[in-house]
């Protein structure tokens, strides 16, 4: 896409922002100055709801006087793409809080799980929810990513492990995209874990999901990728494999939970299936990151769900940048693992748990991110001909982005070019 300043007239934008840091997150190869892009540049015209020029805020103020085009001044704020939340399971009933108390309390994970705890009792608790609650507690953690200026997200299935159940999750994750200013990619977690009815009939249970489940979802528009728990708790390799083969025959593209607790090859696999991304990766051998590299597949890295698991062993990412695999960073939301939604504070614990520079960590969450989800012609960077969301930040540099712990300063979000300038908080997004 092009970048330059020229693109369309000049009486044709809506809107015009001028005094901003615009930070494109264009790759720039070999860029020591400014990897974030655009020096120089500070203003951003939109046309529908497109990006229509970027430029300078001189040429801009010129222009708008001359075609009287309403001019949003953004005081020195930085501006970068609308953030992307590449992974997450917004969606689910009920809460894990109790158990978490417990476990501090002193009672022990087996005890907790023979008393019907863990992510059995989410799935429990989401088959009983009906799918106004569901919209509701998602919209609520929704409204809490979105006030930190992320315009995309990804959402899961996974909690239902029933096709009504897993199509109610679905079907409530296209809602939230009709009902917010907020673009949703839904996935199919039709592999996530074995649950209780199947436990004696594993081989049922992944015949059902990869064949009439599958079929049914994707039939009914629901489902833009699939993706598979592979891990020794959960599906093998061979399941793994059935599950995506069904899958690639379809045309849908995958996400593959991969290397989270240890290496069983699914980094490998998930690349022989070209998939869009493999996620968490903190037990991965030189081999798989070389076979990631090889097939373009994102490493999407997880570091909320590490930090709450406590974790010893971060994903290996001198390996990954060496073999040249693409990063990105998300929450990871889900009520047992990572209770996020804060995809900020993914960005701190990006770089300081696993030693991501701040320039890897924005770009994974904006420019990396938006390639996990295969939207990258859409969104994930600032240039022309894509569209405008963007986001307004009150800070000196975009690393301060990741260096706040818990703050949030967003002070303005643009949707398909649509002004939301007040930083108005969880609650008051437009809908
Ligand atoms: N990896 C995880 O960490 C979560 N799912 C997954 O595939 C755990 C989900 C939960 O405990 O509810
Ligand atoms: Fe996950």
């Amino acid at each position: 896409m092009d970048t330059s300043a020229h693109q369309s007239s000049r009486g044709e934008w809506d809107r015009v922002w001028i005094n901003a840091s615009i930070a494109t997150m264009v790759a720039v190869d070999g860029s020591q100055g400014n990897p974030y892009g655009a020096a120089g540049q500070t203003a951003l015209a939109v046309r529908g709801d497109r990006i229509a020029w970027i430029g300078t805020s001189d040429e801009a103020q010129a222009m708008a006087r001359a075609h009287g085009v309403p001019v949003e001044d953004c005081g020195g704020a930085w501006m970068l793409p609308g953030l992307i939340d590449c992974h997450t399971h917004l969606i689910y009933g009920g809460s894990r809080v109790e158990e978490f108390e417990k476990r501090l309390c002193g009672v022990s994970y087996e005890e907790i799980s023979r008393t019907g705890g863990g992510i059995q009792s989410t799935v429990t608790a989401t088959r009983a929810a009906d799918g106004d609650s569901l919209l509701a507690a998602a919209t609520l953690r929704a409204r809490r990513l979105m006030a930190e200026g992320v315009t995309t997200i990804e959402v899961k299935s996974g909690y239902g492990l029933e096709l009504a159940a897993e199509r109610r999750l679905l079907e409530v994750a296209r809602e939230l995209g009709r009902r917010l200013p907020l673009s949703v990619k839904t996935t199919y977690l039709g592999l996530h874990a074995l649950p209780k009815e199947s436990a004696h009939d594993r081989a049922n249970y992944v015949d059902q999901a990869s064949g009439p489940w599958l079929a049914a979802l994707a039939g009914a528009g629901l489902v833009d990728a699939v993706d598979a728990f592979c891990e020794n708790i959960a599906f093998s390799i061979a399941e793994t494999e059935r599950f995506l083969g069904a899958a690639r025959s379809l045309g849908l593209p995958a996400h593959v939970h991969a290397g989270q607790l240890s290496d069983m090859g699914a980094a490998e696999l998930a690349a022989r299936f070209g998939a869009l991304s493999a996620d968490h990766l903190e037990y991965l051998s030189p081999a798989g990151a070389q076979a990631l590299a090889a097939a373009g597949t994102v490493a999407v890295l997880l570091p909320g769900a590490y930090f709450t698991l406590r974790q010893t062993t971060p994903p290996p990412v001198p390996l990954l940048r060496h073999a040249g695999v693409a990063l990105a960073l998300a929450t990871d939301c889900n009520p047992g693992t990572s209770p996020c939604t804060s995809l900020l504070l993914a960005l701190n614990m990006g770089c300081t748990l696993f030693g991501l520079t701040p320039h890897e960590a924005i770009a994974g969450v904006t420019r990396n991110a938006a390639r996990a989800l295969g939207v990258q012609d859409e969104v994930g960077t600032l240039e022309v001909g894509k569209r405008a969301d963007f986001a307004l930040y009150r800070i000196d540099r975009p690393a301060e982005l990741c260096y706040n712990l818990g703050a949030n300063p967003c002070a303005g979000v643009v949707y398909g070019g649509i002004a939301r300038l007040e930083a108005d908080g969880p609650g008051g997004v437009r809908s």
